[in-house]
């Protein structure tokens, strides 16, 4: 499966991993090289993929199915399954192809991982140093693109050596394709290398659905569930239901793709897509790249949606042929209509086979900006200014970014630098505010540079950062760079999330999402109050002319002309060598090994309530990233992030709670810790969509650390709700959403009521399947006074627990429980 070639580049793997080299110093990798990666990467096997297909399609019945069905059906660990699917109650258990990792999630995943004590993963893995690299633009040459990017990675190298040493050695023990800092962004290199239409791709992140503007079928998981995959277990997963999108038209003027995503957030909310695959068909997809497809599945994640998926298209073959995929193009051809495509009756009706059918017509669709603190706060171009003046929003924009994997690719690049050379041709000055850009990969960056729209980016004034996640999770050393950092600011991205704090540590930042023609078109105009289809700019020579921004050229080019010029760096590939010892330095304060969870004691589980959160209260506020990024491989450090800025719902205050002396405030955080140290059981009360945002799986990992066997929550985002399964953590939520929530307060003993019997009967349910709900109202809530007995009535709670995850729960946690069918088998 391996090349010699990539064998060679694996040998240079630990000292690179170790070394101080830039990317500029590393000797260039060929194009041949990249050629014979792509050839050598394993891709899903069409012809069984087809053929399992074909025994789900015998086993529904042979009626239609939408893409979803069959990208899914394609990939049960028994397609006769199929027959028992039902979207929105039954679970499936499914075979990934892939799983992808970033340096972040990847710690605590192969730390689980390794507790398997398996010698190779059963499944293709790639590993992707991205989220560790600060963006600080006072490093290198200052506004010489190439030196802070470069400058950037080599500190990192320093900062993290015990990170990336360990995730290389482990990559080369298991025989991962290791990506070092600098090569890009975990999905912009997906994107670019693995991604294939009809491949079923775990990836520990919740942008993983980026490879969907390739076709794949691309799920965000916690590490947990990249390790079933990656021990050849099934994985679960409740059977989505289907949205069909369908869109019609074609962009005009300032509206880019991106809008299709900020104009469904509108629509759908942050919790709209939750339990949904959204099916993207229709005319307009003939008008829209791979990567254009690629922006509005990423964003689904905003949405909540399990993944977001485009049918095989010409666009996708087009990618795939400049991005070395080429070979795939024939055998895709020929299962095109079987695999690839929904059956046309579902498009010819689709109202039958949907479960939500949503028109876009991109012909009058605007432009938006979404924000601040929620990418779903959905604002027309046009109403920008009226409601800026109405909320009373700071005008002026202080900094302008152009990147992360929502918006980094070649096309997204050059329509920006088309926006901002174009208007200062024209007469405009330069943006005076700060404007920072991230190429996605290393590939996008050599082919800027060779095409010169790096100079033309820089000569505006751009700073080209690293490839890599930066700003986009708080790894910004704002105040380094000339934009102002304190105070209620404004900063407008391309990126995907904008919650409070999250880029630069500052709750007062309010930071609104759109494309990179509407930023770059803001950066020119310096404020919220400019909208470029309307308004002019002063000409930069102080005539009184006025200056006309014009939109990104109908003609440019959506792939390089030239194809894409090879990086300066790439992956490191090998097969698995057991004698790599993965390295966990001693004492370390960035690494450490998981405990092993105890297994459920038998009994009922509850404990003290440790807060009601109020209001959103997303994986960012249950475990921050920015600073806290570098203890993602130390549980101990971590934890003492836990619920740091969750808004306590009985006081209104961020952060704090009653004390475990029942009077006094103190840090949320500070207190689980005490009440762990005591040996007391706690309980989070969470509000509507909990854990919503990444598939940060310490959001679980570190309550369950500290002691909570149980979260109760008005509803939670998926993949939370997966991941405090996944580590024995018992989720509930409340019948009646008010009642339940209200009678919560810090201090107060709760207990389930239901568990002891449900765990039995899902031990001796014959009949049902792993995956089946054993019963959503088995369990119930009661309230405790001081001397254990029950006071008032008791709240009626909803589980969506099936005999798989009960199973989970019993060993007290999935991996205890793979560990035990290990030792059985
Ligand atoms: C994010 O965009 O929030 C992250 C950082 O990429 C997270 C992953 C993580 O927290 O490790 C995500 O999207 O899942
Ligand atoms: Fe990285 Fe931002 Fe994308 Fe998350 S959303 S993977 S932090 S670029």
């Amino acid at each position: 499966m391996y090349s010699r070639l990539a064998q060679c580049n694996r040998a240079a793997a630990p000292s690179r991993a170790l070394g101080l080299r830039s990317r500029r110093s590393l000797a260039s990798i060929s194009d041949a090289h990249v050629a014979q990666f792509a050839r050598d990467t394993p891709f899903p096997d069409y012809a069984r993929l087809t053929s399992r297909l074909a025994v789900a399609r015998e086993a529904t019945g042979g009626r239609p199915l939408t893409l979803a069905e069959k990208y899914l059906f394609a990939h049960l660990a028994d397609p006769r399954s199929a027959s028992s699917a039902v979207r929105g109650s039954s679970a499936l258990l499914l075979r990934p192809d892939r799983v992808a990792m970033q340096d972040a999630s990847a710690q605590t995943a192969i730390l689980q991982f390794m507790q398997a004590a398996l010698p190779a993963s059963r499944v293709p893995v790639s590993v992707h140093c991205d989220h560790l690299i600060a963006a600080d633009t006072s490093s290198g040459t200052a506004r010489d693109g190439a030196s802070v990017a470069a400058a950037n990675v080599a500190t990192s190298y320093t900062e993290n050596a015990e990170i990336y040493t360990f995730l290389s050695s482990a990559s080369r023990r298991f025989g991962f394709d290791f990506w070092a800092p600098g090569n890009g962004i975990i999905h912009s290199l997906v994107l670019e290398n693995y991604a294939a239409p009809g491949m079923l791709l775990l990836g520990t992140d919740s942008h993983t659905p980026n490879a969907g503007g390739a076709g794949a079928m691309a799920i965000g998981v916690g590490g947990a569930d990249a390790v079933d995959a990656m021990c050849g277990i099934p994985w679960e997963l409740a059977a989505p239901r289907v949205t069909g999108i369908r869109l019609t038209g074609k962009l005009q003027g300032w509206t880019s793709p991106k809008d299709v995503a900020l104009y469904l957030l509108g629509q759908l909310t942050v919790r709209g897509g939750t339990g949904h695959i959204l099916e993207y068909f229709g005319d307009a997809l003939d008008t829209l790249s791979a990567t254009a497809c690629a922006t509005i599945a990423n964003m689904g994640a905003e949405m909540g949606a399990t993944t977001s998926i485009f049918a095989y298209s010409d666009a996708i073959r087009t990618y795939l042929t400049h991005t070395h995929r080429g070979h795939l193009v024939s055998t895709l051809d020929s299962v095109r209509a079987p695999l690839l495509s929904a059956d046309p009756e579902v498009h010819a009706a689709p109202g039958q086979y949907y479960d939500r059918v949503i028109e876009i017509d991109l012909s009058t669709l605007e432009p938006h900006l979404n924000g601040p603190f929620s990418p779903d706060r959905a604002i027309p171009l046009s109403q920008l200014r009226a409601r800026a003046a109405a909320e009373g929003w700071p005008l002026a924009v202080s900094a302008a970014l152009i990147g992360s994997c929502t918006n980094s690719s070649y096309e997204d690049m050059g329509r920006a630098a088309d926006v901002l050379t174009s208007a200062v041709a024209a007469g405009a000055a330069p943006p005076a505010t700060s404007l920072l850009v991230t190429p996605g990969s290393d590939a996008i960056r050599a082919t800027l540079d060779r095409d010169g729209l790096t100079a033309k980016l820089t000569r505006v004034g751009a700073t080209v950062l690293a490839n890599a996640c930066g700003p986009c999770i708080g790894q910004w050393k704002r105040g380094a760079g000339s934009e102002s950092t304190a105070g209620p600011n404004v900063m407008v991205s391309s990126f995907n999330r904008n919650f409070a704090g999250r880029n630069d540590g500052n709750a007062q930042t309010l930071h609104f999402l759109a494309s990179p023609e509407t930023v770059a078109a803001l950066a020119l105009g310096g404020s919220l109050a400019f909208n470029p289809a309307t308004d002019t700019l002063p000409a930069a020579d102080g005539s009184d002319r006025a200056v006309t921004l014009r939109p990104p050229a109908a003609d440019l080019p959506r792939l390089p002309a030239r194809g894409f010029a090879a990086p300066a760096v790439h992956a490191e590939r090998g097969a698995p060598d057991a004698s790599v010892a993965v390295e966990i330095p001693p004492g370390s304060s960035r690494l450490e090994r998981l405990p092993t969870w105890a297994a459920w004691g038998g009994g009922e589980v509850g404990g003290r309530v440790l807060v009601r959160v109020r209001g959103k209260c997303t994986t960012d506020h249950i475990s921050a990233a920015g600073p806290w990024l570098k203890y993602k491989g130390h549980l101990t450090n971590i934890a003492r992030n836990t619920l740091m800025t969750a808004v306590n719902d009985e006081t209104g205050a961020v952060g704090t709670t009653l004390d475990v002396n029942g009077s006094s405030a103190a840090p949320i955080p500070d207190v689980a810790r005490r009440l762990a140290a005591a040996g007391v059981p706690w309980v989070v009360v969470g509000d509507t969509n909990y854990g919503e945002g990444s598939a940060r799986e310490h959001a679980a990992l570190q309550v369950r650390f500290l002691g909570c066997p149980l979260v109760v929550a008005r509803s939670f985002a998926r993949i939370h709700e997966t991941n405090l399964k996944k580590q024995g953590v018992v989720p509930l939520t409340f019948a009646d959403p008010d009642v339940g929530y209200a009678r919560m307060a810090a201090g107060v003993r709760i207990e389930t009521h239901g568990l002891i019997g449900l765990m039995a009967r899902a031990a001796e349910a014959s009949g049902t399947t792993e995956g089946d709900v054993v019963d959503p109202h088995a369990v119930q809530l009661v309230v405790l006074d001081t001397a254990g007995e029950i006071v008032g009535e008791p709240i009626y709670m909803v589980n969506s627990l099936t005999r798989n995850q009960l199973a989970w729960i019993r060993a007290g946690g999935a991996l205890n429980a793979i560990q035990a069918a290990q030792q059985a088998a």
